[in-house]
């Protein structure tokens, strides 16, 4: 018997046990019923709405991966892609808001926080009652954050922190900042980088917001401008020193965006195919011709082989092995194939494929900055870079 599914092409589903189906069908239905039909709205108007955060909390879509323990849901990395591409087949900026809040804020608190921290944050951010955010970014320092200018000065009790950073996801809405700023001892010596957990309402934090994006816009971002915010000891993470603490909450974030960026792009394809189905043009629809087959099928193949190696990838992850570098690849790959397949179905839908109405557009300018944060397509290319030659293209 045949069984070519023209949108399984190589049995993904298949792959998958009971469980995380079950995981993956309890998202799709509540992106599908609840998010759809807000995102046009909130996108036109750049408008956010924080009751998301408790819908996503009330159905465990926040810290998927964190232990029940902590109020998390305990699953694998690979149902954590799943409920990233079904997010993310809604909106790029709807992805951005439980990316962070899971793997940016959530993350760092389990594998470095305190008892006391874990306790105390972890429940509040995974029902979403708290919102989170992550400062790693600075106006100076993007693509190189180990030269970061945000400092913690030692003193009595704590730190004091100063510094600026840029384009933060969700920071003018959040109660809790992970913020990452290289520690200054009573003596004045700059040592290594650390994390600090600050809390809304800290005198000296501010959190302006950041107006006039092109894309994401149903994801809010901002600042975030500390003078001279004094941290108690106890809200700063005890062990964990330079990049590597940064690096481990962007490691689970990437791999969720190479997985999300597969879920816009599924859109856009299916969106074009029906679209050139229904089309007439010359007498006939546009799916008959051989240059929209070709599109179609490029498109097919990207996403196939693109949905194979973020499931690799999470499969290896969740036997507990290393795969920084791999992440880097499907980052790179999918984020750069879905950016790619967005732009083609805009083109196939002529005039239409520019009014937002259809979903295509806004999906083409979100990838944009897909491909841009957590790690450009071109810093993911050095990282792999330096991996098989051995030579860092991004040192002095
Ligand atoms: P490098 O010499 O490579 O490494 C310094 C130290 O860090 C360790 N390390 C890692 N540890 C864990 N995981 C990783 N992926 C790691 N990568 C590096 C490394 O072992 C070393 O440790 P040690 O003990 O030897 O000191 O550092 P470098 O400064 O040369 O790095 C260069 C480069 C380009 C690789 C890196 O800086 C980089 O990845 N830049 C991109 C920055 C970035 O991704 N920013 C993202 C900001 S957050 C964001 O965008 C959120 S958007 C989310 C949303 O809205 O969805
Ligand atoms: P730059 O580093 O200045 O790069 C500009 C260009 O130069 C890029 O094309 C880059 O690839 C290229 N380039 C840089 N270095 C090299 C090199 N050595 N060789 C060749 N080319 C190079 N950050 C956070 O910390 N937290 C967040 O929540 C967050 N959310 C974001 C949300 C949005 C909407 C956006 C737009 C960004 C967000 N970011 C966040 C920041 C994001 O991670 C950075 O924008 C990204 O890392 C790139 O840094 P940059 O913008 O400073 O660009």
């Amino acid at each position: 018997a045949r069984n070519f599914q023209w949108d399984d092409p190589l049995q993904f589903d298949q792959q998958l046990s009971d469980d995380e189906r079950a995981v993956r069908d309890a998202a799709a239905a509540y992106c599908q019923e609840r998010l759809m039909p807000r995102v046009l709205d909130m996108f036109r108007h750049e408008k956010t709405d924080v009751s998301i955060f408790r819908e996503m909390g009330e159905l465990g879509l926040l810290g998927p991966t964190i232990p029940t323990e902590y109020g998390g849901a305990g699953l694998s990395y690979v149902s954590y892609g799943l409920v990233a591409r079904e997010i993310e087949r809604v909106d790029s900026g709807y992805r951005s808001m439980a990316s962070v809040q899971s793997s940016l804020v959530m993350v760092p608190i389990n594998e470095f926080g305190t008892e006391a921290q874990k306790q105390k944050y972890l429940p509040k951010l995974a029902s979403g009652e708290f919102i989170g955010c992550f400062g790693l970014t600075e106006p100076d320092h993007g693509s190189d954050p180990g030269s970061m200018a945000s400092r913690a000065r030692k003193v009595d009790g704590g730190y004091r922190l100063s510094g600026a950073k840029m384009w933060i996801t969700n920071s003018p809405v959040a109660d809790v900042f992970v913020v990452w700023a290289k520690e200054v001892s009573e003596g004045g010596a700059v040592g290594p980088i650390r994390g600090f957990i600050l809390d809304k309402g800290m005198k000296g934090l501010s959190a302006p917001a950041i107006h006039g994006k092109v894309g994401l816009r149903a994801s809010i971002t901002g600042e975030i401008v500390m003078d001279e915010v004094f941290v108690p000891e106890e809200n700063a993470f005890p062990e964990v020193q330079g990049l590597k603490g940064p690096f481990t909450c962007l490691n689970s974030a990437r791999f969720g965006i190479a997985w999300g960026a597969m879920g816009a792009a599924e859109f856009c394809w299916h969106t074009a195919r029906q679209y050139t189905l229904d089309r007439q043009q010359f007498g006939r629809p546009l799916a008959a011709n051989q240059l929209v087959q070709k599109k179609l099928a490029d498109m097919q193949t990207e996403i196939a082989l693109g949905l194979q190696a973020a499931l690799r990838v999470g499969r290896i992850k969740d036997e507990g092995h290393n795969v920084i570098e791999a992440t880097s690849l499907i980052k790179r790959n999918n984020c750069g194939k879905a950016l790619d397949i967005a732009r083609l179905a805009r083109d196939m839908m002529g005039g239409n494929g520019i009014s937002d109405e259809f979903g295509v557009a806004r999906h083409l300018v979100n990838l944009e900055v897909v491909n841009t944060y957590e790690g450009t397509h071109d810093v993911h290319a050095l990282i792999l870079g330096r991996a098989q030659t051995g030579i860092a293209a991004f040192a002095n």
